[in-house]
């Protein structure tokens, strides 16, 4: 399987993250990519393709231009306010209920653009968030020319970024994005299958309202685990997307018995949909060890996981986003490669 990856993302690190009442390291960091990239060359994938470098044509797609220009310009206005070295993040968020717009400072764009205190803005934070986006763009393009199944692997993540929003280390969402390239290189219907520990609520946002995008999440359940106020069962979809939307809460502690139970509900609803495509947003925050997840995957559960997904038939996308504990991220990822491979 061909591996979209490049070192562009590196200069996207340093930041502290503040976790309840404390300020902590970041644990989504740039060395992450390496414990995947050596974890997959020791399992024989080393095909390595270097992204190609796209316009923002159909980012603008799903993120608001005036959002991606704010995800631009952010650490630059950031330090001509406060000098070199910190980085920029948000002090307010949207007061609901009132119409609020950014005014010129950087500190109402980051309260109108942010929804937490988890996207810091570094000097290089944009070269990675556009890097991220043509390794999903170059994934979705490979395909298109005929490959069965490639891995983007993007960083920083997307899942939580929704069309004006990032959040949860999240900037753009770069599976949204790669679900528009597939639909507008001609395919009819894209599922988006969410394994990550969070809820992919930046993802069920954008395509809330569409049925071109199905978009199945398993998750921790939203009165237990961030984002805490997306992620529930009921929410279905829309419009025209009402049923394109499925979510599959489960409580913290939750073991690879019960969560595969919800992994054969998404296949099952995926499979009866008959997508062209399929995009794994695949995080592997599910892990027991994982210093943000609650549940408690082994590093052998990744292994069926991927051949479960696999079982579906149909050509795929892996889009990488969560995953933290870096003495088995690479294992774990790298074992959802294989068992879909074999
Ligand atoms: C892409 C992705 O995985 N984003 C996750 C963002 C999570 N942000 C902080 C969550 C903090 C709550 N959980 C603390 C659990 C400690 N065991
Ligand atoms: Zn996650």
């Amino acid at each position: 399987m061909k591996l979209i990856y490049s070192d562009a993302h590196r200069d996207h690190a340093g930041a502290k993250e503040m976790r309840y009442d404390q300020m902590i390291p970041m644990c989504e960091s740039p060395e992450r990519m390496d414990m995947i990239m050596e974890a997959l060359a020791a399992a024989g994938f080393k095909d390595v393709v270097q992204p190609a470098p796209h316009s923002l044509e159909v980012a603008h797609q799903i993120h608001s231009p005036a959002f991606v220009s704010f995800l631009e310009k952010a650490y630059p206005m950031w330090e001509r306010e406060f000098g070199p070295g910190g980085f920029a993040t948000a002090y307010t968020f949207g007061m609901r209920g009132m119409n609020q717009v950014p005014n010129g400072s950087i500190h109402s764009m980051l309260s109108c653009y942010t929804f937490d205190v988890c996207v810091p803005f570094v000097k290089g934070t944009w070269t990675a968030i556009r890097s991220a986006m043509d390794v999903a763009l170059t994934g979705a393009s490979l395909m298109a020319k005929g490959e069965a199944a490639v891995f983007s692997l993007c960083r920083p993540p997307g899942h939580h970024a929704s069309g004006d929003l990032a959040g949860g280390y999240c900037y753009m969402n770069n599976a949204a994005i790669a679900a528009q390239a597939h639909l507008n290189n001609g395919a009819g219907r894209v599922a988006i299958l969410d394994i990550d520990y969070h809820h992919g609520n930046g993802t069920q946002t954008i395509f809330y309202g569409r049925k071109d995008v199905f978009f199945a999440s398993l998750h921790c359940r939203p009165e237990e685990e961030y984002p805490f106020l997306l992620g529930y069962a009921t929410e279905r979809g829309e419009g025209e997307g009402q049923g394109y939307n499925l979510n599959l809460p489960m409580p913290r502690g939750t073991d690879y018995g019960v969560w595969s139970a919800s992994l054969l509900t998404a296949i099952d609803a995926i499979r009866a949909l008959a997508p062209s495509v399929l995009i794994v947003s695949l995080g592997v925050d599910t892990y027991e060890g994982d210093p943000v997840g609650g549940f408690r995957l082994a590093s052998q559960d990744y292994l069926d996981i991927g051949r479960q997904i696999a079982g579906l038939e149909l050509p795929t996308q892996f889009v990488m986003e969560g995953g933290y504990a870096m003495e088995a991220l690479g294992t774990n990822v790298a074992n959802v490669i294989r068992g879909f491979t074999r």
